[in-house]
């Protein structure tokens, strides 16, 4: 479904499929632009007054990241207009529908967040992320010059209509700052359909349903629901074997959006899938819980009802990551990450594609955090190609797109799998053609239920799990030996807070240290020191820090080396505060 064209929507198809348009809020913004090079500085500020725009708080500099805008949500007022003005712009230049969704993603309630969904449901195009970094930054006297950049450089119609999703997660300012974004949106005319309380990824899905007229799927949550949850029913249907202990699933909800759309979507499982559901909303967002708690911490959520030997999951705060794990007999914690999950729906679809007999170029896209032993898994006994790229979802479904078939996971568990529009095609006639075998035929009907069960505009907890399940429930396959499946090698992620993260520059794939002079051949050195031994740095995209990766033979190397990197972090590239100390 990849190289599916948007569909251009005439201006009348914007206004017959928008919803609620602020009364009175006019095109007040709208009507400035095209006045702008009449007009003065002085009569800007006046109107600007006039028309309630959020001023920005003098001298706040943000960057539109690998996850769109992220800080305290108290700082973000400005931000969200800003956004709701942006996404009205690219929505007249792509004559389709972009999406805004307003989260914060496994980050503290505190914090909140925006990103923008360009309109197959992907992450927003490069050159509109140094748009939104400008727009976002710009003074607020420099705001009207700053949007008539953007129209002269994208070559924007200004009378090209506009339509714009809104989506929030449950953050207690979320609701408020959805509103910045609408009133951004109506400020320039354009028209918007307000979704409310979603998961990230449902609302990628919408935006790609409605840019695709409905061929992707209703733009709808019964829509959204209908689909997987048939395809999991479908997919499960011939698994006469399945134990009522198979189809038990303790899932955390991180107190978050996941949490609210699971319940909602239940009852489409016909009982199929039975879910224990706990942080359901009762705590606090992502505290203590949640997957990168999880994923970090490496131990179990709290709030949770972790019974020995029980296959459990944990969603992130907005739903699009989702990580497996369970307690063994002797009370040993084993998390099965995004590498574990790559591993699994890759082996899954290896094996379907050599039973259908059919010729796809099938691919895994990971990042430098991939663990050690799945790359070498994946490499050597499956026989797969594994790309590396730079950590950032865009990232991974930019690589993945160059496949028939590809499989892209986080090590933190974002992913989902892409296959292409001639791929979905060959896979289509085979499970209809009514001269063929019947495990070629089998193997078609599965990998079909497979497409029709994933989310393939991004990651997505939801879909994901759906997947994860029906493979277990397929090959008779408990959590344990899914686990043993390879083991991961020890690893330790650590934060060094320096003056300027930009003074790390790195290249391939983020895992050799260009700059600053010297910290590659000092990570070298440690490396050298340990068996099986690998470790990098890179400047985080999300926090003001440096992040610090390595592995090792035993948990103690991968301990020592990470403090050993940090060390070299903090002397070459300017530490502040307090040196790093070993852990335990
Ligand atoms: P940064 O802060 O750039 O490391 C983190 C994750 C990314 C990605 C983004 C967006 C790690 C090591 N990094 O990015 O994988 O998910 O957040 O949320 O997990
Ligand atoms: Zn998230």
């Amino acid at each position: 479904m990849n190289d599916v064209t948007p569909n251009l929507m005439t201006y009348a198809e914007v206004e017959a499929t928008s919803t609620k348009q602020e009364p009175g809020s006019g095109s007040l913004l709208h009507k400035i632009l095209n006045t702008l090079i009449k007009t003065t500085m002085a009569s800007f500020e006046e109107m600007f007054k006039r028309s309630c725009v959020p001023l920005k708080p003098p001298g706040l500099v943000l960057q539109y990241g690998t996850a769109g805008f992220r800080t305290n949500a108290g700082l973000l007022e400005h931000v969200m207009f800003r956004m709701g003005l942006l996404a009205t712009l690219r929505s007249k230049q792509t004559k389709a529908a972009i999406g805004v969704m307003v989260t914060a993603s496994h980050n503290p309630e505190e914090d909140n967040g925006v990103k923008l969904i360009d309109p197959m449901g992907e992450m927003l195009k490069a050159s509109w992320e140094d748009h939104a970094t400008q727009l976002g930054n710009a003074e607020t006297e420099q705001l009207l010059s700053v949007l008539e950049d953007i129209v002269k450089i994208e070559d924007i119609d200004r009378n090209q209509g506009a339509l714009v999703f809104v989506g929030r997660d449950t953050r207690s300012s979320s609701a408020s700052l959805a509103q910045m974004v609408i009133d951004g949106v109506s400020s320039l005319g354009g028209r918007y359909k307000d979704y409310g309380l979603v998961t990230t990824p449902q609302l990628h899905y919408m935006v790609c349903c409605h840019n695709t007229l409905g061929c992707y799927g209703e733009a709808t949550l019964e829509g959204y629901y209908g689909k997987l949850c048939r395809a999991f029913i479908e997919l499960t249907k011939n698994t006469p074997n399945r134990t009522d202990d198979q189809k038990h699933l303790t899932v955390d909800g991180a107190n978050g959006i996941g949490a609210t759309k699971l319940r909602e979507m239940e009852r489409h499982l016909k009982k199929e899938l039975q879910i224990s559901l706990f942080n359901e909303g009762n705590g606090k967002l992502n505290y203590q819980c949640g997957a990168d708690f999880v994923k970090v911490q490496q131990k179990p959520p709290t709030g949770v009802t972790v019974n020995s030997g029980e296959r459990c999951c944990s969603f992130d705060g907005d739903a699009d990551r989702i990580v497996y794990y369970y307690t063994d007999s002797g009370g040993r914690f084993h998390l099965l990450d995004g590498d574990k999950i790559a591993t699994l729906i890759s082996t899954f679809l290896k094996e379907l594609l050599t039973q259908a007999r059919l010729n796809l170029k099938m691919a895994v896209v990971q990042t430098a955090y991939a663990n050690g032993s799945s790359t070498r898994y994946l490499e050597d006994t499956m026989k797969l190609i594994v790309r590396c790229v730079k950590t950032g979802v865009k990232h991974l479904h930019h690589a993945a797109k160059e496949f028939d078939m590809s499989v892209y996971f986080e090590a933190n568990g974002h992913g989902t799998v892409l296959f292409s529009r001639a791929a979905e095609e060959k896979i289509r006639q085979m499970a209809e053609d009514v001269n063929i075998d019947d495990t070629r035929k089998r193997a078609a009907i599965l990998l079909r239920q497979t497409i029709n069960v994933i989310n393939q505009t991004v990651g997505d907890a939801i879909c994901d799990m759906l997947l994860i399940e029906a493979i277990l429930a397929l090959r008779g396959m408990t959590v344990q030996q899914w686990d043993a499946i390879y083991a991961d090698l020890p690893n330790r992620q650590l934060k060094v807070k320096v003056s300027d993260r930009q003074a790390i520059q790195t290249t391939d794939a983020e895992r050799r240290a260009l700059s600053p002079a010297g910290l590659q051949d000092a990570i070298n050195i440690s490396v050298g020191k340990y068996r099986n031994a690998r470790s990098f740095v890179r400047p985080s995209g999300t926090e003001d820090v440096v992040r610090v990766y390595a592995e090792a033979d035993t948990q103690d190397s991968a301990d020592s080396l990470a403090h050993e990197v940090s060390l070299a972090v903090y002397r070459l590239a300017g530490g502040v505060g307090e040196e790093p100390k070993l852990l335990h």
